[in-house]
């Protein structure tokens, strides 16, 4: 039995709702809209974004900070179509990279239909979740009205619990009280987006809190990224697998040329740069015998070309630009 199906009896009105069962309605209007999700670093941004398209569009690691910019996934069903914008985790900063990254989650909120504000279910609610909240607040409350009911939003701020599987029912039950006493949420739901536990639940409110509109990209479109830009991802995704320490955060990794050979039987050509911020983790990237540049290339083969429509050759440089997450000229230079 899934945890959804005890009903919490201390929970109030507005946080119920998500636990009634699905109404079916085949005449509802088509929806659309842009959903922002936001939350502190690490707490499941981009693994439900995943689960909720159905395929990797964005890049998910135990390691806090690993999204670094907005990533528009499309998720398209019959009655809706959902723009999921994901976001780097809100977190108090400590580089100049790092203050760049909640300003890209400032962007992302502008012009939003709505918000998935994401708390994980294994963490107590803690400053850095109030820090968030403020920000929602001063952002999205009506003016003149106190923050404290869900009537003060002004676009629907949905609280979603994530990690459930972390948790015994009762301590769920514990742990759903106290963010709807933390927040005063429009809603509240649970979910398991490693288990897929109450997907369905988390989609459809998401779907009901965009207004009536049309449909904005084409049924087969799940990011808004260019194949460059997925690439690059895909293989810092893989870096950030195969290394551990400290290192992930200093490593940023750019697609310079993708080179398209007249002959057709000839595979495309990628040339990556991979920069780290000091020539002593030069060596770690690229392993004893270059055995981590050979396994990132390996593990992201099939990936990048299904991506590039046809096979793909990675050539990846170890470059290094010193102390890049805290000098601006640097960060521009890689788009951030
Ligand atoms: N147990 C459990 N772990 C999860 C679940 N969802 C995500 N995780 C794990 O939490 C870690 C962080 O997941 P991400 O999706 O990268 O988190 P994020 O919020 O996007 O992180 P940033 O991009 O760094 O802000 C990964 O190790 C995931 O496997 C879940 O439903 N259950
Ligand atoms: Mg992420």
């Amino acid at each position: 039995m899934s945890p959804i199906e005890h009903e919490p009896q201390e929970l109030s009105e507005e946080a119920r709702v998500s636990f009634e069962a699905p109404q079916e309605d085949s005449s509802s209007p088509y929806r659309s809209g842009f959903v922002a999700v936001v939350g502190r670093p690490n707490v499941g941004k981009s693994t439900l974004i995943n689960a909720l398209v159905g395929t990797r569009v964005a890049i998910t690691s135990s390691r806090p900070e690993t999204t670094r910019k907005a990533i528009r996934a499309i998720l398209t069903r019959d009655n809706a179509q959902l723009v999921l914008v994901d976001t780097p985790g809100i977190h108090r900063p400590r580089t100049l990279l790092g203050q760049r990254l909640n300003d890209v989650v400032d962007d992302s909120l502008s012009e939003v239909d709505a918000i998935a504000f994401l708390l994980p279910a294994d963490q107590e609610v803690g400053p850095g979740d109030t820090r968030i909240l403020g920000r929602l607040q001063n952002d999205f409350t009506r003016k003149g009205q106190a923050p404290d009911s869900p009537e003060a939003w002004r676009i629907p701020v949905i609280a979603i619990v994530t990690k459930i599987d972390e948790l015994n029912r009762n301590q769920l039950v514990d742990k759903l009280i106290e963010i709807d006493q933390f927040g005063h949420f429009s809603q509240i739901i649970p979910v398991s987006a490693l288990e897929h536990d109450n997907l369905g639940e988390v989609e459809k409110t998401l779907i009901e809190s965009v207004p009536q509109g049309p449909q904005m990209y084409p049924e087969e479109t799940v990011s808004e990224e260019s194949p460059s830009e997925t690439i690059a991802e895909l293989v810092r995704g893989a870096f950030l697998e195969e290394l551990n320490d400290e290192l992930p955060h200093s490593l940023a990794v750019t697609v310079d040329d993708l080179e398209y050979p007249d002959e057709s039987t000839e595979p495309v050509l990628a040339r990556l740069s991979l920069y780290v911020e000091r020539d002593s983790q030069k060596p770690i990237i690229i392993g004893h015998h270059a055995e981590h540049l050979v396994r990132v290339k390996k593990k992201v083969r099939t990936a990048v070309n299904r991506v590039v429509g046809r096979r793909t050759k990675l050539e990846l440089h170890v470059k290094v630009s010193k102390e890049w997450q805290s000098d601006p000229k640097k960060l521009d230079r890689l788009g951030f």
